[in-house]
């Protein structure tokens, strides 16, 4: 599904966020629980206010997640096995809510990339994000 270029361009943005990886997962949450607020019934324990430590931190671990994915993108599967454990029976978040996520992942990039964020690399990410929402779904039943 994802192509050897998509994988090249994938990796070659990802080189570009050169440390914004915290804000960029903070803005993509954030957009999320604005844009898709029963979102936000999945962390009623988190502050959920712009900005806050707790969206931070989550961004952080969440944009960790997909640097892991990339590094391993031969082997989605593997790589986030524990992560697809982890959501499917512990979370049980609903994975039409991946699509939002992936969906405002993307606008939090293209506002970052500008022109960079071409539609060859727009499409990348979106496949790239499909593959991973797959694997995080995969052991729901
Ligand atoms: Zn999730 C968690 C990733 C999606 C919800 N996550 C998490 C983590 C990570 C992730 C890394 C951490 C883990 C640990 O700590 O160990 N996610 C992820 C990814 C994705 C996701 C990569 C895609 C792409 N999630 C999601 C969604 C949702 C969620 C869509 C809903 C809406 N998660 C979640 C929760 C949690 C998590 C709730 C828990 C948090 C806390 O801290 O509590």
């Amino acid at each position: 599904m994802l192509t050897a270029e998509d994988k090249k361009l994938i990796q070659q943005i990802w080189g570009k966020l050169g440390g914004a990886e915290e804000e960029i997962g903070a803005e993509a949450l954030t957009r999320m629980f604005y844009s898709y607020p029963p979102t936000k019934t999945y962390f009623p324990h988190f502050d959920l206010s712009s900005g806050s430590d707790q969206i931070r931190g989550h961004g952080k671990k969440v944009v960790a997640a997909l640097s892991t994915a990339i590094k391993n993108i031969d082997n989605l599967s593997q790589a986030l096995s524990e992560l697809s454990n982890l959501h499917a029976y512990n979370l049980r978040v609903d994975p039409v809510n991946f699509k939002f996520l992936s969906q405002c992942l993307q606008v939090a990039l293209a506002t970052r990339l500008g022109k960079d964020y071409s539609p060859e690399v727009h499409s990348a990410v979106d496949k790239f994000m499909s593959a991973v929402a797959s694997v995080l779904a995969e052991k729901y039943r």
